[in-house]
């Protein structure tokens, strides 16, 4: 039997933070999983490097499912961001594994493909209005049908979503978190008048997207909601903190743009009600932060009973190992809505070779066996970890807001 050999903990950041887990089996099979959880990554390196590894070394590596199981009720300690990444990292790499194995690639093992390529979004963002439609029409030349669209908010210093001009938005870019203004009413006011702005310019031929990024009260996201629907939102994202899943029917009752959350939730149990009461049109979750593949697929499907539809993270702090994984499950899976693609930074390419291709709007993975992503340890040795935090955000009288 081939059993679990070693299990190595990769840190670099090129250009950003990325933790990863490489695992190789005594037949010399390799596979990586992705264990980056931005602003708190040693946190990950460490669960996984001081308490999971060495209950891997011997284990067979085909027992996915088991090895699942192990780890999740035997920690005891269940859900949250740290232990579902480390498991999630586990379970990717064992994926990995066993499509090399078989000489397939991991949508073959999930089923076969559902599609023939996955719908991704971009992101549009701009320090103004005319800003924003200068990128929203170069992502539209690129062939992306559908756009993310945020501005920066007049009066309101470093509103979430606005990249710096490269072209790629990264918010955890200092060794201390940033402090960020907030102001409900400048938003509630602007963010409609630019969407509206986009779609007069663009119509309405393709799917338009918008982050609020947890800011709102229910009733602030309901009115937000309502004066939106005009302009046929593809969905608002996480309208409010999205651990409170009693809030969403109250936004549910008063409007009928669709609601997408979950990407900071990390387990079945914390988008249990949101599904099963259908609160939410597209469900967030991702491969890394909640438990891999196997558990994914668990939440995945529970949603396509209830008519929820999927929309994973895909942000720039997801690396192309999980960005990888995502195609694999979102061509796979019957319910597939959209999946987020914010590309990497140009380093990024050197760690992590990646099969993964983009063509008209689409993602598409290659047929390589496994999930079609290769390590580079000395490119990875050129950028050492450096401590980077996302920002914090202060209400314009010094209280601290949801960021
Ligand atoms: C998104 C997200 C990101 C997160 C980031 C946190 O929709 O892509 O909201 O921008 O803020 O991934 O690490
Ligand atoms: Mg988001």
């Amino acid at each position: 039997m081939s059993t679990i050999e070693k299990a190595e903990v990769l840190v670099t950041s090129p250009g950003r933070n990325y933790v990863t887990l490489r695992i190789t089996t005594s037949d010399g099979v390799t596979g990586l999983g992705d264990a980056t959880l931005n602003g708190r990554e040693l946190s990950v390196a460490s669960y996984l490097r001081d308490h999971l590894v060495p209950l891997l070394i011997g284990r067979d590596p085909a027992r996915i499912e088991d090895t699942w199981q192990y780890l999740y009720k035997g920690a005891y300690w269940r859900r949250g961001p740290v232990t579902m990444t480390a498991i999630a990292a586990v379970d990717t790499a064992l994926w990995d594994i066993k499509g090399k194995v078989a000489g397939l690639p991991v949508y073959e093992l999930l089923g076969g493909r559902s599609r023939d390529g996955v719908l991704v979004y971009a992101h549009a963002s701009g320090g103004d209005v005319p800003a924003l439609l200068d990128d929203v029409a170069r992502l539209r030349e690129e062939g992306y049908e559908a756009i993310r669209a945020q501005t920066a908010v007049p009066g309101v210093p470093g509103t979430y979503g606005v990249h710096s001009g490269a072209g790629i938005y990264e918010p955890a870019r200092t060794s201390l978190p940033e402090e960020q203004a907030w102001s409900t009413e400048a938003y509630l006011d602007h963010a409609p008048t630019y969407l509206e702005a986009v779609r007069e310019k663009f119509g309405f031929g393709f799917h338009l997207l918008h982050d609020v990024h947890h800011r709102l009260t229910p009733i602030e996201a309901a009115r937000f909601g309502r004066a939106v629907e005009p302009l046929r939102l593809f969905w608002m994202e996480d309208p409010t903190p999205a651990e409170d899943q009693e809030a969403f029917r109250l936004i549910r009752q008063h409007t009928t743009t669709p609601i997408a959350v979950g990407e900071n939730l990390t387990s079945i149990w914390d988008v249990q009600h949101l599904i099963t009461e259908r609160l939410i049109d597209y469900v967030r979750t991702t491969v890394v932060h909640a438990g891999g593949i196997t558990h994914l697929r668990r939440i995945f499907d529970l949603a396509h009973l209830y008519g929820v539809r999927t929309g994973s993270h895909g942000a720039g702090d997801l690396s192309p190992v999980t960005q990888a994984a995502a195609v694999h499950v979102d061509l796979a899976v019957p319910n597939f809505g959209i999946q987020e693609h914010m590309g990497h930074t140009p380093h990024t390419a050197d760690v992590f070779r990646s099969d993964v291709s983009y063509a008209d709007g689409m993602l598409h993975p290659s047929d390589a066996p496994g999930l079609g992503v290769e390590y580079d340890d000395e490119a990875a040795a050129r950028f050492p970890y450096e401590p980077r935090y996302l920002p914090v955000a202060r209400r314009l009288d010094g209280s601290v807001h949801d960021w």
